[in-house]
């Protein structure tokens, strides 16, 4: 299949067609498992009855997402294998804007994948990718997947953490951990136990948290800290179900 993607943007469903490609695409390279494609699924489902844009409500919360990350002592941005191949390069530029250490963290974590991932995001720009090490444990789960780098997911205090499983999720939450998770179904135990959801797809939720970021990097922490504060997540979930449940399909 390569990497060519012939569909013109004017194309009434070029976002959900270039997705379903990437995804394609990152389970050929080893990227992406194939459980992977089911999920792609799902999420399409979710964007479809969202009217597949970013709504006010998800706007304001990658606002948020990228004034806690510039307050982060130490954030990271955990990547899969849906993630990979989504968006390589705009999580690369992610962490450019915001200081954000990348780690791949898999739930069918084999090697081969970890560096078939590791060597894609470098290929996209990353100078440094953690998770190979594994010298860190999430605790409450299972060995295999409790795998992280100590001074990676381990040690961070703000984890971006999209399409996310929700065991680990909630792992990382009694770790203490401030979670952003970016997920596109608002009743997800993932998105439920997030200090910051976005329900939005990663697609246009990772280029829109840089711009904030970089609209945001002048200002004092105490601006950003008041952004922080003020944000509701309950409020966020519950716009997000009521644009799913009630919205106007065009
Ligand atoms: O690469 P691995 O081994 O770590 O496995 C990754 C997957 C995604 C297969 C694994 O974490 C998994 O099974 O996830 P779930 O439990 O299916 O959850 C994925 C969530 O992401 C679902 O709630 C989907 O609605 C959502 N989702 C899927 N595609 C997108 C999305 N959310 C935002 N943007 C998307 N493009």
């Amino acid at each position: 299949m390569a990497d060519e993607f012939d569909v013109p943007e004017s194309h009434p469903r070029y976002e959900s067609l270039l997705t379903r490609h990437r995804i394609e695409a990152g389970v050929e390279k080893g990227i992406t498992s194939t459980q992977g494609l089911i999920a792609e699924g799902r999420g399409e489902a979710f964007d479809y009855l969202l009217g597949e844009r970013t709504t006010e409500s998800a706007d304001e919360a990658e606002r948020v997402a990228a004034a806690s990350l510039l307050l982060a002592d130490h954030p990271v941005f955990s990547v899969n294998g849906n993630v990979a191949a989504l968006v390589p390069g705009e999580i690369v530029e992610l962490a450019e804007a915001t200081g954000a250490d990348i780690e791949v963290n898999l739930f069918n974590r084999t090697e081969e994948r970890m560096e078939a991932i590791a060597d894609h995001l470098r290929e996209h720009g990353a100078s440094e990718v953690k998770g190979l090490r594994a010298d860190g444990r999430i605790p409450g789960l299972d060995h295999e997947r409790a795998k992280v780098d100590a001074d990676g997911i381990e040690s961070a205090d703000v984890v971006v953490v999209p399409l996310e499983d929700g065991d680990r999720a909630e792992a990382l939450d009694s770790m203490g951990k401030t979670e952003i998770v970016i997920d596109l179904n608002p009743l997800s135990r993932s998105a439920q136990v997030a200090a910051v959801p976005i329900v939005d797809n990663i697609l246009r939720a990772v280029p829109n948290i840089t711009a904030h970021a970089r609209e945001l990097a002048d200002e004092p922490a105490s601006t950003l800290e008041t952004i922080v504060s003020e944000f509701d997540s309950d409020a966020a979930l519950a716009a997000a179900e009521e644009a799913i449940r009630h919205g106007d399909l065009q």
